[in-house]
């Protein structure tokens, strides 16, 4: 894949996220591998207005491609719509946007799947029963919202989660002091909360170290970088965190790298049923996204645990 003298800039939620800079990393080695420029950029706090502005001054520097993590779903449309009125291609990754604001999404992995793999965690650590809190990043983070309501689906349809009750959805706005702030209230307002799952890394590792400093009884599970959750990581007392899941942020920017190039080639379109090779991770479909728009899966969930957790400390 060729970029030369082509602009690809890649839009992270927020500043001061390890997750968000390991995307940034796998993108920019990418472009910069294929001669093209990257420009990427990291808004103060993870709200829309701040990616707005950051849209805008992209579209008057005339850049080829905008890839971004959505903070909000819809707030983004108008601005992203410029953009591809533009001339610019515009996908998302991580965090989606509606149909109408994209062309793809490269999604980390299916949304029913992480729902699934985080309730069934909740389930098993919990023993069966019981209550438990879910610790989320922004309120209007299209990521976790997604996969909050595919959990809550679960809990609806399928009785194996009858005897589980979700307390609360508390949010630490991906911010570490929220996040312990968050985590905290959670244990004083419930005193027989079992178990809390926080599907983002900036809320998982705050509260691995309030429950581990603590020496709480209550678990947690959720999506963590293995890098910042190893020392929680273990089957015994001493550790908050029996196991989470996650995938390859580096290979998630690595592929949202090969889309922007493939849309600005022109390569593919963004339709549903369109096929590229992403470089050497191989070939990828546009399938549907379930909300009219297409989606690029990364793969699988995987779970991290005592077992293999010392494999993976270092890589991500
Ligand atoms: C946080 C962010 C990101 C999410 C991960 C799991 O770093 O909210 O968007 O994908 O957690």
């Amino acid at each position: 894949m060729d970029a030369t003298g082509k602009t690809f800039a890649i839009v992270v939620k927020s500043a001061g996220n390890p997750y968000n800079e390991k995307e940034i990393e796998g993108f920019k080695a990418v472009i910069e591998a294929a001669g093209g420029t990257c420009i990427s950029k990291e808004p103060e706090a993870a709200t829309a207005d701040a990616q707005v502005s950051v849209i805008q001054s992209l579209i008057s520097q005339g850049v080829n491609s905008i890839s971004i993590a959505a903070n909000d779903e819809n707030a983004l449309q108008s601005a992203l719509q410029d953009a591809m009125n533009a001339g610019i291609k515009v996908s998302c990754f991580d965090s989606k946007v509606n149909a109408d604001s994209r062309q793809t999404f490269c999604n980390q992995a299916g949304t029913q799947e992480i729902g699934q793999a985080l309730m069934d965690a909740v389930l098993d650590i919990s023993g069966g029963s019981g209550q438990f809190a879910i610790l989320s990043a922004t309120s209007q983070a299209t990521n976790q919202n997604a996969w909050i309501d595919a959990m809550k689906s679960l809990m609806e349809s399928d009785s194996k989660y009858a005897n589980l009750e979700l307390v609360e959805v508390a949010y630490g706005d991906d911010e570490p002091q929220k996040s312990t702030d968050q985590t905290q209230a959670l244990l004083t307002n419930y005193p027989d909360l079992k178990v809390i799952c926080a599907p983002t890394t900036v809320g998982i590792s705050a509260a691995a170290k309030v429950l581990q400093d603590q020496k709480s009884t209550v678990k947690l599970t959720g999506l963590g970088l293995p890098s910042e959750m190893a020392e929680y990581i273990g089957d015994d007392d001493a550790h908050s965190c029996p196991y989470m899941f996650l995938w390859n942020p580096i290979e998630l920017g690595d592929l949202a790298a090969y889309t922007a190039i493939a849309l600005v080639n022109g390569g593919i379109t963004g339709a549903t049923g369109e096929k590229f090779t992403a470089g050497d991770m191989g070939d990828y479909t546009l399938t549907d996204a379930g909300d009219n728009g297409s989606e690029i899966i990364l793969g699988p969930p995987f779970e991290f645990n005592a077992d293999n957790i010392a494999d993976w400390k270092d890589v991500y």
